[in-house]
């Protein structure tokens, strides 16, 4: 790889593209200008290039998976982001789903015995599904399944909740993690620059709100990850600023583990004349963001809102990370318009995708300590 990347740089680049090939190979971080060059004039050969350099130095072929299942407690939300195809208004609540804490409990329950070690759970922002609320469902998923590693709640539902409570975010965040919250997941966070929140999603927390919820999350010990709707009406610098804010609150508290580009799909919401990114800028994306975001260790490509097929190829532009099992009722991808349908994949067929793509499959825990080595050709998987 070292080879690849001496050719690279000794072939007849302009200086610009030269200088970030020697930043990479040296280790050595680019600047938002360079970003910007690579965002208007990278080509996807150079930039997948410079990114499959950079994941295999952090991690040779080893690429990641966990097994997991989603609860989406309600698509009822105070909120109307204009890309999302999910949610309804309260006063519009017959055409949504509100579940219980039994219900959700009895959810967890069918994964009795199952060897899944995590449960993801987002949704909507209820106005009556308060702090109480979810304490007693992380009270209790904990009491039926300490060892379930519990990812839950975006900064925009958090934020709703504490300002609700009348709490700090540290406060809040502080009492969650002792009912057995352990990390948050990436999404809300949008495209943080204001001139572009105020245009998608004017009415919920802004970027500096969700960037101190995670920081407040840091510094009680947890992990969580970050994400960026790319592809509408964002500008390459709205992208940049996005991810400088990121990198920068990374190098304070080194809390996050994974950046997930998602791709803005426009079915049945009230960005539909937008017309969605293509694959080759997708591609670039990832390959850009893992060259950008240096200080983050692992890079995930979402693959129910992807595709399988596009998530395999997208380990070939930096990613070393395609999420979970899921399983079939994740719908906030499936009703914005994504191929996946019914997005669930057992074990076995995630470890075959990772394997046709000529990468060590290994199953991980949220927080990326190892499981399994799924290399070995005799091992038995357990779906
Ligand atoms: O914040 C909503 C996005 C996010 C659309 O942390 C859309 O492991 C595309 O954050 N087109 C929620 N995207 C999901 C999320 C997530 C998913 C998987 C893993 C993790 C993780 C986090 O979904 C929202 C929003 O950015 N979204 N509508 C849409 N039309
Ligand atoms: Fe509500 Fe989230 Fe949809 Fe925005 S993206 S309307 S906060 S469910």
């Amino acid at each position: 790889m070292s080879g690849q990347i001496n050719t690279l740089i000794n072939t007849n680049l302009p200086e610009g593209f030269k200088k970030i090939a020697i930043k990479v190979k040296e280790g050595n971080r680019i600047t938002d200008e360079e970003c910007l060059l690579l965002f208007e004039k990278g080509s996807l050969g150079f930039v997948g290039s410079l990114a499959n350099y950079i994941r295999e130095q952090k991690h040779g072929d080893r690429t990641y998976f966990n097994r997991n299942f989603h609860i989406e407690p309600t698509n009822i939300c105070v909120f109307s982001c204009k890309f999302c195809s999910y949610s309804r208004l309260y006063a519009h609540r017959e055409e949504g789903w509100e579940l219980s804490i039994d219900d959700m409990l009895n959810k967890v329950k069918s994964y009795d015995g199952k060897p899944i070690t995590e449960v993801h759970i987002v949704g909507g922002v209820h106005p009556k599904m308060d702090m109480k609320y979810f304490i007693e469902l992380l009270q209790k998923i904990k009491a039926h399944r300490p060892d379930l590693h519990i990812k839950a709640f975006t900064a925009v539902e958090l934020d709703y909740m504490f300002r609700k409570a009348k709490l700090s975010i540290e406060e809040g965040m502080k009492q969650l993690h002792e009912a057995g919250l352990q990390s948050l997941p990436g999404g809300g966070a949008e495209i943080f620059h204001p001139e572009i929140r105020a245009q998608i999603c004017a009415d919920k927390v802004s970027g500096e709100g969700w960037l101190h919820i995670h920081e407040a999350a840091h510094h009680l010990g947890m992990a969580s990850n970050a994400t960026m709707l790319y592809g509408h009406i964002e500008k390459y610098e709205h992208r940049i600023d996005h991810m400088r804010k990121l990198r920068d609150l990374q190098d304070k508290t080194n809390g996050f583990n994974t950046f997930i580009p998602l791709k803005f799909r426009n079915s049945n919401n009230d960005m539909s004349h937008v017309a969605e990114s293509t694959l080759v800028e997708d591609m670039r994306l990832y390959a850009i963001a893992r060259i950008y975001l240096d200080n983050f260790p692992h890079l995930k490509a979402y693959w129910p809102m992807l595709g399988r097929q596009n998530a395999q190829l997208s380990l070939q532009f930096g990613v070393n990370d395609i999420d979970g099992t899921i399983d079939d009722s994740t719908k906030i991808y499936s009703m914005a318009g994504s191929e996946e349908q019914s997005p669930t994949m057992t074990t076995s067929e995630l470890v075959a995708l990772i394997k046709q793509a000529h990468r060590i499959p290994i199953e991980r825990d949220t927080l990326y300590n190892e499981i399994t080595d799924y290399s070995k050709d005799n091992l038995v998987i357990a779906d």
